[in-house]
């Protein structure tokens, strides 16, 4: 008998098409309103999806798998329509595209572009020196499915690599693995501050006035998680007060109001959270293989640990 997998998001129909030649075998519903999902959700056994409201998710009666669109599943994670028994899952692709960004930014300065964008509409021929990444110090906040494929492009740039993870062992690519207590210990050695986290109880604001201040002059702050894991009232009075830059991407609420300061910073960059985008290629492949797993009994890959908050 065919399985049942309810689709929802926006762009519902971009992952039937796809999923649809993968996986002929499985029976898919596509909506992005309740009123196109109200007739399936009972019969779902698998729903994909990110935001769906709860009073749809209730009526998932037969929901034996909920495969997140998110890597980041904060709204989620405590919801009572997804209960232990139902498995979980997270997208872990966006690493990748995500250390994109990162390294974008980092040699978007190292190699002054602005400025030699600039001197090309003025016809003006003048060499700097560049700065090099090799040897540069990378500090890495989360060593998830992220923080790894960041490491991993450090490595290659022959950065030196630092982390901090919660339970601090050892990680594959990572000089020094910091536990989150020692953070502090970790900011002043750093020329790059990469902050990846997810958000839980334990990392809420965990980037302050007083850590911000910690960072040596001239270091960069990317914050590509969470916006809630930094105290985004306590940034700009941060950053005026130090030569360092932040290039933002996630923020405390979203979009970011026209009336914050940190729009108009010039030692700050505003993204609109854009590090890490849904892919429906990427993120069907990742699928595919979980379901053909999940056909089989066997484990899925990006579980979520509900007791970790991640
Ligand atoms: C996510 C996101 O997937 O932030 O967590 O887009």
């Amino acid at each position: 008998m065919s399985h049942i997998l309810l689709i929802y998001h926006k762009d519902s129909k971009l992952y039937e098409e796809i999923l649809s030649k993968r996986l002929p075998e499985l029976t898919i519903r596509p909506a992005s309103r309740p009123e196109e999902a109200i007739d399936f959700i009972e019969e779902a056994e698998i729903i994909l999806s990110w935001k769906i409201p709860d009073e749809l998710l209730k009526k998932a009666k037969h929901l034996k798998w909920f495969a997140s669109l998110g890597a980041g599943n904060e709204h989620l994670i405590h919801n009572p329509y997804i209960p232990e028994y139902v498995l979980f899952t997270k997208v872990t692709v966006y690493g990748e595209m995500m250390a994109e960004y990162v390294f974008a930014y980092l040699l978007y300065f190292a190699r002054d572009l602005s400025k030699y964008f600039l001197d090309q509409r003025h016809k003006i021929w003048e060499q700097r020196r560049p700065e090099r990444l090799r040897g540069k110090v990378l500090g890495i906040l989360g060593l998830g499915s992220v923080g790894k494929e960041i490491a991993n492009r450090g490595r290659q740039f022959g950065m030196s690599v630092l982390g901090v993870k919660r339970n601090p062992e050892s990680v594959e690519n990572v000089d020094q693995v910091f536990s989150s207590k020692d953070l502090g210990k970790m900011i002043p050695l750093v020329d790059y501050l990469i902050n990846t986290l997810p958000l839980t109880t334990e990392t809420y604001h965990l980037l302050g006035e007083k850590e911000v201040g910690l960072m040596k002059e001239g270091a960069i702050l990317f914050n590509i998680g969470r916006g809630k894991t930094v105290d985004e009232k306590a940034l700009p009075r941060a950053l005026r007060s130090r030569k360092i830059k932040a290039i933002l991407d996630v923020f405390e609420e979203e979009p970011l109001s026209p009336e914050s300061e940190l729009w108009d910073m010039e030692n700050v960059i505003v993204t609109p959270h854009v590090s890490g985008i849904n892919l429906p290629e990427e993120i069907c492949e990742e699928f595919v293989k979980n379901y053909e797993r999940w056909v089989k009994a066997q484990p899925l890959a990006g579980l979520v640990e509900r007791s970790k908050g991640y």
